[in-house]
């Protein structure tokens, strides 16, 4: 018998899991859960030829982070776009769903439309996906938050201020036998986030302004 701890199995994506997370009633302690940052360079993995790009903000002005569980957590992701992007233009109606909901997917992707004075300044407020954690299929060293947005984008948004109104938990991390596996159970994300977030007492108001730049007591 040696010290070294075993490694977890690996998942091949074929687990049974939960389709929609939370009662319909709404989201349940401890969430909402807040976090915000600008969006850096992460891991240069090409997780975008993936059709999975992921949003990197840093983690450590974030209080509660370092006790949260590893996992995939689902919400609404609001951005600060620049003037000059080509998505500020493009009304909601008429939005692309992010590349990874296939044209297999039944559920039609959820819309939060800040208010006009809020829209004039380039807020801009989308369904996410994120993961929390440290990437065991890729066994990073650090800690990481990345958030894959649920809408097709024309172009980056590096350097935008984005926040995040985090409701609810998917799953833990896994690791997994294969890199299809992983994006498999990665669109199953996207399609459970979803469902559960199209529910009346999921959309929410913008979480009191927090997802167009207000300061909010926690
Ligand atoms: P990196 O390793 O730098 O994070 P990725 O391949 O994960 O690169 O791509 C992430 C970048 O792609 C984001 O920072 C953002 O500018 C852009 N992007 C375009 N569409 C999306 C989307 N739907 N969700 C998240 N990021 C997106
Ligand atoms: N990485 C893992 O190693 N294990 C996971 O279970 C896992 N789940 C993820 C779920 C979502 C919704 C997202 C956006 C990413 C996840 N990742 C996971 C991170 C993934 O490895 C990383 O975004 C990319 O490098 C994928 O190409
Ligand atoms: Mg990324």
């Amino acid at each position: 018998m040696s010290d070294k701890q075993e490694d977890a199995p690996k998942s091949d994506g074929r687990a049974t899991r939960p389709q929609i997370i939370g009662p319909d009633s709404g989201p349940e302690a401890p969430f909402p859960l807040r976090m915000s940052g600008k969006v850096v360079s992460g891991f240069g993995r090409g997780s975008k030829e993936l059709g999975i790009p992921t949003a990197n903000i840093p983690v450590d002005t974030t209080p509660w982070i370092d006790t949260a569980e590893s996992g995939v957590y689902f919400g609404w992701a609001s951005l600060l776009l620049p003037e000059a992007h080509p998505s500020l233009t493009t009304p909601p109606s008429t939005s692309q769903p992010s590349t990874t909901f296939t044209s297999a997917s039944i559920t039609p992707i959820p819309t939060l439309t800040p208010p006009p004075s809020v829209l004039e300044k380039g807020w801009r407020i989308y369904p996410m996906v994120m993961s929390i954690g440290f990437n065991p299929f890729y066994k990073n060293t650090v800690r990481s938050a990345e958030v894959h947005v649920m809408q097709k984008f024309e172009k980056d948004f590096y350097g935008c201020q984005m926040r995040l109104c985090i409701l609810g938990f998917i799953r833990k991390e896994l690791d997994y036998v294969s890199l299809e596996a992983l994006v498999g159970d990665i669109r199953m994300d996207i399609e459970v986030a979803g469902r559960s977030l199209r529910r009346e007492a999921w959309m929410g108001k913008g979480d009191g302004g927090w997802l167009w730049g207000r300061r909010i007591k926690w």
